[in-house]
């Protein structure tokens, strides 16, 4: 028996671990308690993976999918030869555009797969390289080009008197206070700063906020102009900083007039003096911070909302001014100079392109995923024939049902998988894939994340290198997502270049050698950080924001011309017609994440109890459909319905229902709600209200029906008929 340092890779937290191994079987995995930063902490996905590394259906070969339906395993090997054979074909008959590339969930503990991943696209000379950013929280990236950046970054928490939090729940997601939430939220507020939490839900981390304003679901751009409307009302503009680094308060000003805190707090539900409290503490305090979750950028007008979330930072001067810690100081990234000035708008979209259907186009959050179903079931020259998918796409895009057609209609369709899935099992190869165990892994990858999206990384200079903690079963053929890049691109005799330095193509690198290549220059060299066997704490990587060049003249843009003018629009729309309630579909169905899970790809059956996605409402709304907790029910919307079964929570607002997404039918089992829990994505469609520019439809705060299900009379069925159904020859 021996104890080996590791890290947990089922969420972005990367918390240190502790794993106790008995000839090659994996018996428990604890937190590390000398680890710096985390004091131990793990949750239970973490103490989990001894049941999610020994899963019993593991693909411990690769597989591929006869022209009947069956499967038969195939050595990586030959997998790969057959691969490069359909990719060439495809080039040659339709250039570089037919084949694209999803990067999402599924790399997340590949820390070697993206840069090669997209090596590859660059060689053979394709921009079809889709990711998760454009149904995540693309509207971060857009407002902050429109509204330009502060280059001292963000303010260090230690320093923050308020911090507000919209539509996230970090304590259960990490998202924005990744390390150990619970405790880093106790510090902050015990230090004195004061949290802002806007939820429908009182979630676990709007429990501990000073203010919770409690919404409607989809009211965040009317909340946050209030905001904004009372931070020029109470006199609450931080002047010096406005005057000299801001552009457009004045059209700020007059376009939140009217988003008085009665005619908010009639709209949003919520009382006017809960606003108002909000509006102090954010003027009362001298220093702050912002933090956006799924929740507003899901319910539409995710960019305007994060616009109106930077403009208040802005009008409140809460960014790292000079001599200021820079609040995630680079580790493993090189040195970013940080300096107390503005660096000006860029275009968010526009310039790209634009030969998507719909209007859709490629943003500063990369290409748009709502176009690719279309792309790959077009009859045209711009079809996608081939796609390597690193995602659940069956679980997690909108509208199952299309997303199975689109995946069936490719040439070829190429997933890495630990198991068959429902997804999985729509490929024509499967390539068996090492686990988290099983591979190197490196805190780079969470500090290029927190590069785009500031709820990654580390707010002190942490890092940490693993080597593999585990060799993989023995007489198993299993292969890491790089590899299978590197491979192809062997066979195609193309090379692949990771920051300007060409691979060696003739001698296989190994995945130490291409994780060097990606820390090339970093601020702390690799093998310094391997030295610290729990993760170190590397003070020559602190630093502080330096002072703003003489003949800085870039301005934060507070008056974006489209921005405000999406703001005109909400202002005076219809609320109800907007909102789309009606007697039929009375309920909003909003988005939670769930500690058991993540995503789709980590859900460890065994140990833990499985959250079954039960679908939460409020008992007073459950006694007036005349259900209790556990009754099955059919929830509609006005483009699909599910079988789930309902749980009573008081933290809700009335004719509000939270659900998690990623769950459903699993590949060759019939569907029962109880013990698979309800795909929800299959109430969404790609089309309804999506946004004009990235195309992300309204996943949260979707109207629904929910009604009383009889149970079956025989045992679970597989109630939605849909392509998850067994393929012909499972067994
Ligand atoms: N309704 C609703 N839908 C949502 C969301 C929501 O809040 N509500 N959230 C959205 C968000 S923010 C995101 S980021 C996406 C996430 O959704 P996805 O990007 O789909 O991510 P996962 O579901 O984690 O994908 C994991 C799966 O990827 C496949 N896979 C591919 N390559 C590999 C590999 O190399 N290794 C392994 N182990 N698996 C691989 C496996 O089938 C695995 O189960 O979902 C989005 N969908
Ligand atoms: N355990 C676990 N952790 C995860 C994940 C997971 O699946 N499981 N997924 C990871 C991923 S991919 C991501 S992107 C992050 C996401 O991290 P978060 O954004 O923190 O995720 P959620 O828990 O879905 O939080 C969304 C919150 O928004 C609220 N909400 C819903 N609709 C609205 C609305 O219209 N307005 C407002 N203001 N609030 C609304 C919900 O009630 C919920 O509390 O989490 C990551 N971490
Ligand atoms: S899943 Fe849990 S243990 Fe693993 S990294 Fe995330 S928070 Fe840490
Ligand atoms: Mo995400």
């Amino acid at each position: 028996m021996e104890v080996k340092l590791s890290v947990c890779l089922n969420c972005g937290s990367f918390c240190p671990t502790l794993v106790t191994i008995d000839k090659g079987r994996v018996l428990k995995v604890e937190g590390d308690p000398e680890a710096p930063i985390y004091k131990g902490f793990i949750c239970p996905k973490g103490r989990a993976i001894p049941q999610q590394h020994h899963l019993p259906g593991r693909l411990l070969h690769s597989v591929k999918r006869l022209p009947d339906g069956r499967r038969s395993p195939i050595g990586n090997d030959q997998a790969i030869d057959e691969i490069a054979g359909r990719i060439r074909r495809i080039l040659d008959e339709s250039g570089p555009e037919s084949v694209a590339m999803y990067l999402g969930g599924g790399v997340a503990e590949q820390h070697a797969a993206p840069g090669v991943m997209r090596a590859f696209m660059a060689a053979i000379g394709s921009p079809m390289f889709f990711t998760a950013g454009t149904i995540d929280q693309p509207g971060l990236v857009l407002a902050n080009a429109l509204h330009g950046q502060w280059e001292g970054g963000r303010v260090h928490p230690s320093r923050c008197g308020a911090y507000l939090i919209v539509g996230g729940n970090p304590v259960i997601s990490k998202q924005h206070l990744p390390q150990n939430p619970g405790q880093q939220l106790k510090t902050i507020t015990k230090t004195g700063t004061q949290v802002i939490v806007i939820d429908p839900r009182r979630s676990e981390t709007a429990r501990r906020a000073a203010v919770h304003l409690q919404i409607i679901p989809g009211e965040d751009p009317t909340v946050l102009a209030g905001l904004v409307h009372l931070i020029f009302a109470l006199n609450g503009l931080d002047e010096a900083f406005v005057r000299e680094n801001t552009r457009g308060a004045e059209a700020l000003r007059a376009a939140v007039a009217d988003f008085t805190p009665e005619y908010v707090a009639m709209r949003a539900g919520i009382a006017a003096n809960d606003l108002i409290a909000a509006a102090r503490i954010l003027i009362a305090a001298r220093s702050g911070d912002t933090a956006l979750g799924v929740g507003p950028s899901m319910a539409t007008r995710g960019t305007l909302s994060s616009y109106l979330a930077l403009c208040i930072q802005s009008l409140r001067g809460f960014w790292a001014r000079e001599g200021e810690p820079v609040s995630r100081p680079r580790v493993l990234l090189s040195r970013q100079v940080r300096k107390a000035q503005p660096a000006p708008a860029r275009s968010a979209w526009g310039f790209g392109r634009h030969s998507f259907a719909r209007g859709l186009q490629q943003t500063a959050m990369g290409m748009p995923t709502a176009a690719l179903p279309d792309l790959m079931m077009s009859k045209g020259k711009n079809r996608i024939r081939a796609l390597f998918l690193h995602a659940g796409a069956m679980y997690s895009w909108p509208d199952q049902r299309r997303t199975a057609e689109a995946l069936g209609a490719l040439d070829l369709l190429v997933m890495h998988d630990v198991e068959l899935t429902a997804t999985s099992a729509l490929a024509h190869y499967v390539l068996a894939t090492r686990r988290q165990l099983e591979m190197p892994a490196v805190s780079q990858a969470a500090e290029q994340i927190g590069a785009i999206h500031p709820g990654y990384d580390w707010t002190e200079p942490y890092a940490f290198y693993r080597p593999a903690t585990l060799e993989p079963p023995e007489g198993s053929d299993v292969i890491e997502s790089w590899q299978t890049y590197y491979r192809l691109a062997c066979k195609l005799d193309l090379t692949l270049e990771i920051g300007g330095t060409p691979l060696d193509m003739e001698q296989e690198p190994s995945t130490e050698a291409i994780l060097e290549l990606y820390c090339k220059g970093s601020v702390v060299p690799l093998s310094r950080v391997k030295q610290f066997p729990h993760g170190g704490l590397f003070d020559e990587a602190r630093d502080v924001v330096g002072s703003r060049d003489a003949a800085c003249a870039a301005r934060l843009e507070l008056a974006d011309a489209t921005m405000l003018s999406e703001l005109a629009d909400v202002r005076a729309e219809e609320v109800l017609a907007r909102r789309r309630v009606d007697e039929d579909f009375p309920f909003l169905l909003i988005t939670r994440r769930a500690q058991e899970s993540t995503n789709s790809g980590v859900r460890v059956e065994g140990r833990i109890k499985i959250s079954p996605n039960p679908a939460y409402m409020h008992p007073d709304d459950l006694a007036s459909l005349s259900l209790g907790s556990g009754d099955r029910v059919e929830i509609r919307s006005r483009h699909g319905r599910v079988i789930a079964f309902v749980a009573a929570d008081s933290d809700l607002r009335r004719g509000v229902v939270s659900m998690t997404h990623g769950f459903g039918a699993r590949h060759s089992r019939d569907y029962d709600p109880r013990r698979d829990g309800a795909n929800v994505n299959q109430l969404l469609s790609w089309e309804q209200e999506y946004d004009r520019y990235h195309g992300m439809p309204r996943m949260s705060a979707v109207p629904i029906g929910v009604r009383a299900a009889d149970e079956p009379t025989e045992g679970p069925r597989c109630t939605h008929g849909g392509p998850e159904r067994n393929a012909p020859g499972d067994a």
